[in-house]
């Protein structure tokens, strides 16, 4: 996919010569010393190097300015102070009679897609139909802050830079790749369309559902549901296991007795809220009974995240799947409930 460099033209030349001279405004911060311009002039260089065209290269950040809002947003951000929030108010506000009725709205008039995509991917379209919902309620809102601003100014800043710079290098191969920049809009942190991909997402997984030869997920519901299809059969979705089922937990039940001896590699404070992994056998030998079919022999964690006398479930390996879409046990329990509210 690495797209071969072409000859800069005189136009180009002059914008990259202008790199160097935008003003930056007074009111901002010069992170880790260096100005925004002279960074740009870092990632032209390092996207350069990997083969992106000086076309994509100056049309994409030429003129750009850092975006203290995005700045604003991220310092915003909720620490790691404290014990978790609970859960049945979030699930509530996410998962109302509004999203589910929308999200069995749009099964219905896709059917004939998702059946194509069900069977090519092996992922339940209520699943995707939830991630979607869940995203941008079904392609209503999906953020009109400038990708590129957004991705520079947060590289810039530098708290996360590694992981910003890649998605900035990302966006430009995208541009590279043909996306035009109109649609190069997005959440404050760099997420757009109707998933919510990232740049390196999108570059590695979005596909071309309906056959018009462009994988839109700006636009197109195909491409949306076959992209998202994608992103969960290449982590690892097990076809015909559910995400996790409600389990009822006998009154003194110890869950904290099962805790898991694993630490995840990374989102461990979310993966640590769970159990250690059993068969769904031998968690009804303990007296946890599943409130939905599931085989005996699938290996589950229990998690019951407000505590006792409240839901509990029994989460699968699907369940990590959807937490490396977004890894929140908040995220990943509505988007399953969700799924499964829609499927009813
Ligand atoms: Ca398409």
């Amino acid at each position: 996919m690495k797209p071969a460099s072409k000859s800069p033209s005189l136009k180009c030349l002059f914008l990259v010569a202008a790199l160097a001279v935008w003003p930056l405004p007074a009111a901002l911060a010069q992170p880790q010393g260096e100005s925004f311009s002279g960074y740009l002039q870092t990632v032209a260089a390092k996207a350069r190097r990997e083969g992106i065209s000086e076309t994509a290269i100056t049309r994409t950040l030429s003129g750009l300015t850092p975006n203290q809002r995005v700045i604003e947003l991220d310092s915003a951000q909720p620490g790691s102070q404290g014990g978790p929030p609970p859960m049945a108010p979030y699930i509530a506000r996410h998962v109302g009679p509004s999203i589910v009725s929308r999200g069995r709205g749009r099964h219905a008039e896709l059917s004939g897609v998702i059946r194509k995509v069900e069977a090519r991917y092996g992922v339940p379209g209520p699943v995707l139909l939830a991630i979607w919902g869940h995203e941008t309620n079904y392609g209503s809102y999906v953020g009109d802050f400038d990708l590129a601003r957004s991705l520079a100014t947060l590289a810039w800043e530098g708290r996360r830079r590694d992981l910003f710079e890649g998605e900035l290098i990302a966006l430009l191969k995208m541009v590279d790749r043909g996306v035009p920049s109109y649609k190069l809009k997005g959440s404050w942190a760099g997420a757009f369309g109707y998933p919510q991909f990232l740049p390196s997402v999108y570059l590695r997984l979005a596909v071309d559902g309906d056959g018009d030869g462009h994988a839109d997920i700006f636009s197109s519901p195909s491409d949306t549901l076959a992209s998202i299809a994608n992103y969960f059969r290449d982590a690892g979705w097990r076809q015909g296991q559910p995400w996790g089922v409600r389990a009822s937990v006998p009154s003194g039940f110890n869950v904290g007795a099962y805790s898991t001896r694993l630490t995840a590699p990374r989102c461990e404070r979310v993966h640590e809220r769970h159990s250690r992994w059993k068969s769904v056998s031998e968690w009804r030998a303990l007296g946890v009974a599943p409130m939905a079919p599931i085989g005996g022999d699938v290996l589950a964690s229990l998690f019951q995240p407000d505590g006792p006398g409240t839901p509990a479930y029994l989460l699968t390996g699907n369940y990590r799947v959807i937490l490396q879409y977004n890894c929140s046990n908040y995220y990943a329990l509505s988007v399953g409930l969700l799924a499964d509210e829609i499927a009813r």
